[in-house]
């Protein structure tokens, strides 16, 4: 749209003729979809957004943007945006005032806390919200609740990376900035498909590699890079740890590894030469379905590149053992020398949602406060204390998974669902519903009735990214700005200001008036942070952390001299492969993978609500031909998916893109029920789900 040469593709609507050379005044944010963090020129004309247009000189995207960043505004003036608070009155939801529904959950709240305790309160804050919505929201949690139990939807997503990456190297986000990655010799990418999820991302990669880097793929389907790659590894879903090994095993038996590296700044090398000599090429060969020589031949091309740097996704982490394939991945660079030195580009996974790196560095986790301090140190306690002026709770609180568990075990009084569509995208969804259903006050601040609002007792309705004031953290952990464009409809605010008005009617001050505020003080509680304010990001655009010092940059690239970890070393792990925790049999045959589609995003719930559903109209079910021969599917026919958890409804689409005795869908349509399928197996560490390996038949008609 912006360079065709003829003028024949246009983009649509109001927005028709803009480029962006020639443009109206505009507002200058952030995408608030994946985590690539573009920035984005919104022009808008009577308080509405007629054209949103990839900024030239936008840090990460170099004036590119995708088909949801720069077209998925629909939602905005959807008829089914929410436009005043809901309250459940004799079972149904009904339209109130802000003041009684707010009354409502504050009473609600304050009896939860007062009779069953602090810890029968827990909230699900926002991956999708603001830095400074999720400072404030664990703030109310840990302030004027009194518990620890929040969480994000990093638990669903990359928390085995956050835990693995924190275990190698120290700290938690990738090594290097994405610029850096993009001056690799040769890239390895796993379990990742940038060409639909992180579409800028995937353009730069293959920019990279059509201008001569080797490509190394690894993953089961026939992913867009595949079709470039050098390599292109199949392995079994849930055998990422096998082929890891097996990869490690080849860069030693051929001297592939950086001894100097090793021996002056790793730890852990006899214990992991040990365990892999149970890992020759053959034995990886038979349990992952990759062949021996494309294994020894990527092996090869990671190891002999002069500055190999690995990217990854989901199809590493949402296994029962994500954070032993995180670590496993890691081991690759490490034995290469290829991390925190100029010998490589590190261990990068690329983060979903547009904040979910933020949510987390802003201490909305169970177990960890803004910075990453643990709440178990007092040390770590005291500082935040000394900021918040209250005691805050020393026991780790509940992760999701552990929350629904105490909801159906009445144990949980009162749950805040803030921007997460847990009914339609959190695994095993009857049981999440089961959940909702018993706990005694299920309050969600929502756009839509979404799935999980209908379980709600009250809905409120809020503001989105384009409506809104504050910063997000993108995938390489810079810090940008996030600045309203449009008004929200009807009554709906910020989840920043509802979080306020109810710390006030429950009789606390948070203290940040704004959302700067909020951004500023939580530079007091974690000195990561204390070098970042607004008013910099208005002038320097995007700032990387960790940034302790005002005056100077944040660091892109970590660990030039030493890592993070306690001993100033990468620590290589040893965990043996074991198999995923679903397995095919005569009755549930196939594996099921779902994961994404380039038009649409997660729940769908903004995507599905403009342009983008006529791109991609339905919710596929691909599967292999043979398969379909198998199972007598036709193209395009409608099929019942079942699992031992569910079932879902789909339409075929058959193609060798998935492998034989595989299928995969995605997961944004959720009226189709794919969450219905999905089991509660999660990662053993981090309780991230399995959503990546699911045992299913297929039935016709
Ligand atoms: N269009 C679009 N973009 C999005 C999103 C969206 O919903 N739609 N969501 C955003 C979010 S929240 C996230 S977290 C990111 C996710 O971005 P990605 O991680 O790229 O997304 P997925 O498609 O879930 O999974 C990636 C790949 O893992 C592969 N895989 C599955 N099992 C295995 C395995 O055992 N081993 C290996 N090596 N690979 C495996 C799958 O085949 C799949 O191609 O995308 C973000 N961007
Ligand atoms: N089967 C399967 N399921 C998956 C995955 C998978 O690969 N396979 N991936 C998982 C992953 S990685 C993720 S991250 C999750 C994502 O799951 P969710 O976080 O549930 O998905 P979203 O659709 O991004 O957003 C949730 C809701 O937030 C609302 N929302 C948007 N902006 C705002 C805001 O500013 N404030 C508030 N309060 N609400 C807002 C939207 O309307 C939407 O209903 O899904 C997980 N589910
Ligand atoms: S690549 Fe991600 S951040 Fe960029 S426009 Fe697309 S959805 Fe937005
Ligand atoms: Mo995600």
């Amino acid at each position: 749209v912006d360079t065709c040469p003829t003028g024949a593709i246009t983009e649509p609507g109001p927005g028709r003729g803009l480029t962006s050379a020639h443009r109206p005044a505009a507002t200058r944010t952030t995408c608030g979809y994946c985590g690539v963090g573009c920035a984005l020129d919104v022009i808008t004309s009577d308080a509405e957004v007629t054209a949103v247009l990839p900024a030239r000189d936008g840090p990460v995207n170099q004036g590119h943007a995708c088909v949801k960043g720069r077209f998925a505004h629909g939602y905005l003036t959807s008829s089914e945006r929410l436009t005043r608070p809901l309250l459940r009155r004799h079972g149904r939801l009904e339209s109130v005032g802000w003041d009684e529904a707010l009354g409502h959950v504050a009473r609600g709240l304050r009896e939860a806390a007062d009779t069953g305790g602090p810890d029968t309160v827990a909230a699900i804050s926002s991956a999708r919200a603001t830095n400074e919505e999720n400072y404030l929201v664990q703030k109310f949690m840990r302030v004027v609740i009194g518990t620890n139990n929040v969480d994000n939807c990093s638990r669903l997503c990359h928390s085995p990376s956050a835990a693995g990456l924190t275990a190698s190297f120290g700290l938690s986000g990738g090594t290097d900035s994405f610029d850096d990655v993009e001056r690799s010799d040769c890239l390895l990418v796993v379990g990742a498909n940038p060409v639909e999820a992180h579409p800028v991302v995937g353009a730069r990669l293959l920019r990279r590699v059509l201008r001569g880097a080797k490509l190394v793929v690894a993953d089961p389907r026939a992913v867009g890079l595949a079709l470039h790659a050098d390599v292109h590894l199949r392995p079994r879903p849930g055998t990422n740890v096998a082929l890891f090994h097996g990869l490690a095993h080849v860069l030693l038996a051929e001297g592939l590894t950086d001894e100097e590296f090793l021996r002056e700044r790793a730890t852990g090398l006899p214990e992991l030469v040990e365990l892999l000599d149970d890992y020759p090429p053959d034995r990886v060969a038979d349990v992952t379905g990759v062949p021996a020589a494309d294994l020894v031949a990527a092996a090869r091309l990671y190891g002999r590149a002069g500055r190999p740097a690995i990217v990854y996704g989901l199809g590493v982490t949402e296994h029962l053992h994500g954070t032993d394939g995180v670590r496993s991945l890691a081991n690759l660079a490490i034995l290469r020398g290829a991390v925190g030195s100029d010998r490589g580009h590190g261990v990068n996974p690329l983060r979903g949602q547009n904040n979910v790196q933020g949510a987390s560095d802003m201490g909305a986790l169970p177990d960890l406060l803004p910075g990453y301090g643990k709440v178990t140190d007092p040390a770590v306690r005291s500082r935040a204390e000394a900021v918040w002026g209250v005691q805050v709770p020393e026991r780790p609180g509940m992760r999701i998974p552990d929350m629904f568990a105490a909801a159906r075990a009445g144990e949980l009084r009162a749950l805040w669902v803030i921007g997460e569509d847990v009914c339609a995208t959190d695994p095993d969804a009857n049981r999440v519903a089961e959940a909702l259903d018993a706990c005694p006050l299920v309050v969600c601040n929502e756009l839509f009735l979404s799935e999980t609002a209908r379980h709600a007792d009250v809905v409120l309705p809020v503001a989105s990214w384009l409506e809104k004031d504050g910063t997000f953290v993108n995938f390489d952990r810079r810090f940008q700005r996030v600045r309203p464009a449009v008004p929200p409809p009807g009554e709906a605010r910020s989840d920043f200001d509802v979080v306020r008005a109810l710390a006030a009617l429950m009789g606390a001050d948070l203290d940040c008036s704004a959302p700067a505020d909020a951004l500023a003080e939580c530079g007091r509680v974690a000195p990561v942070f204390a070098g970042l304010s607004h008013e910099r990001l208005d002038r320097e655009g995007a700032v990387p952390w960790p940034c302790p010092d005002p005056g100077r940059p944040g660091q892109a690239k970590l660990y030039a001299e030493r890592f993070a970890t306690p001993d100033g070393r990468a620590h290589l792990a040893s965990a043996p492969y074991l198999p995923p925790g679903e397995t095919p049999d005569d009755d549930y045959p196939l594996v099921l993978v779902t994961g994404r589609r380039w038009a649409h995003y997660n729940s769908g719930s903004m995507t599905r609500r403009g342009g983008n559903l006529a791109l991609d109209p339905v919710d596929f079910l691909d599967l292999h031909p043979d398969d379909a021969a198998r199972y007598g599917v036709r193209d395009g026919a409608q099929v019942g998916v079942e699992s031992r958890h569910g079932r879902a409804r789909l339409i075929a689409r058959i193609s060798e893109q998935t492998a034989t005795g595989q299928a995969f869908c995605s997961f944004h349509f959720p009226a189709s029920g794919v969450n219905r399928l999905t089991s509660d197996h999660a990662d053993t560490v981090t309780s991230c789900p399995e959503y990546k390996v699911t045992a299913v038949r297929v039935t016709v008609g």
